[in-house]
């Protein structure tokens, strides 16, 4: 798939998206602008809810993919989670499906995993393959895109890499970070990678730098020609200082999902 490649980016106003808009032109992509709020700085960018399919199908016509950032990026009560997340993401697809675009790459998260253990430091990484174990409702509509995702391969031939990204800002700003930190420069790569890697079918990355203390196994990504280049490990010294050692007893620090187990819940069970 060479570029350069038209590209709807959903999520434009948000902050990866916001790094994406700077980042990924320089990958040879001409960028589609969508999102809920205006674009600052893009008046040419679509306004426009996941909810609206119609506008969606006119979003997604004559692109080549989707890099699908849009929807809430953190807990949140069911319905609103279900609106965007799920409902949303449905309707993007559905809109690619109907438009005939071949390829979505699908921003899904760590928190699909959060509730799996943190892996022992000299054993072996988390595999993409390990079970769906969201934390939080958020997790779980991240777990229903991959599935959907798979769905849409299977009976649509709408192929999708679905990137459980780990922290992705421009530096780590935590201890849990230094091992789940994707630089905004190794997110390119990985998203460039996805869009242009031949017959990924339905492939499921994990989205990280080459972090000293990665926690996952980042073979599927680097098996679609992602090479990722910084380590959050420079900045493991100020930050340890800081906060100290993540201390495995302490339950905010024994799962992937961190602090997103252990928030106060805001939903009424
Ligand atoms: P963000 O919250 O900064 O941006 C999300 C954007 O989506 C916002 O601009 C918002 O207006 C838009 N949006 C929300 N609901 C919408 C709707 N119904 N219709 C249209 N637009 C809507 O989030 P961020 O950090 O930029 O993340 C982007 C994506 O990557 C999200 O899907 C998030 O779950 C995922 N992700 C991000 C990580 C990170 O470290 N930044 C880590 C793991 C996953
Ligand atoms: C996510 O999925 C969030 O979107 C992002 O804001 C971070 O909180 C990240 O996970 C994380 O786990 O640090």
């Amino acid at each position: 798939m060479p570029a350069p490649r038209t590209l709807l980016l959903t999520g434009a106003a948000g902050g990866l998206g916001t790094l994406m808009r700077s980042l990924l032109p320089a990958h040879g992509y001409h960028l589609r602008l969508l999102d809920a709020r205006p674009v600052p700085d893009a008046p040419d960018a679509i306004t426009a809810d996941l909810a609206d399919l119609d506008a969606l199908c006119e979003a997604v016509r004559g692109t080549d993919a989707v890099l699908h950032l849009a929807g809430i990026s953190l807990e949140a009560p069911f319905e609103k989670i279900l609106k965007a997340n799920i409902e949303g993401t449905y309707h993007l697809y559905e809109a690619a499906r109907l438009e005939g675009v071949p390829r979505v790459v699908f921003a899904s998260s760590n928190h699909a995993v959060g509730d799996t253990p943190v892996p022992a430091p000299d054993g072996p990484r988390i595999p993409v393959d390990t079970p769906h174990r969201p934390d939080t409702f958020y997790g779980l509509s991240k777990c229903f895109g991959e599935d959907l995702a798979q769905l849409y391969w299977d009976r649509h031939g709408i192929e999708t890499v679905s990137v459980r990204i780990g922290s992705c800002f421009p530096e780590p700003t935590s201890v849990r970070m230094l091992s789940i930190w994707l630089s905004p420069a190794d997110a390119a790569r990985l998203f460039h990678a996805a869009l242009t890697a031949g017959d990924v079918g339905h492939t499921v990355v994990y989205g990280s730098s080459a972090n000293t203390r990665l926690w996952w196994d980042l073979t599927s990504a680097r098996a679609l020609g992602y090479t990722p280049e910084d380590d959050s490990e420079p900045y493991a010294a100020k930050l340890i200082a800081e906060q100290g050692e993540l201390d495995p007893a302490n339950p905010a620090n024994d799962r992937l999902g961190g602090h997103f187990l252990t928030d106060p819940p805001i939903w009424p069970y």
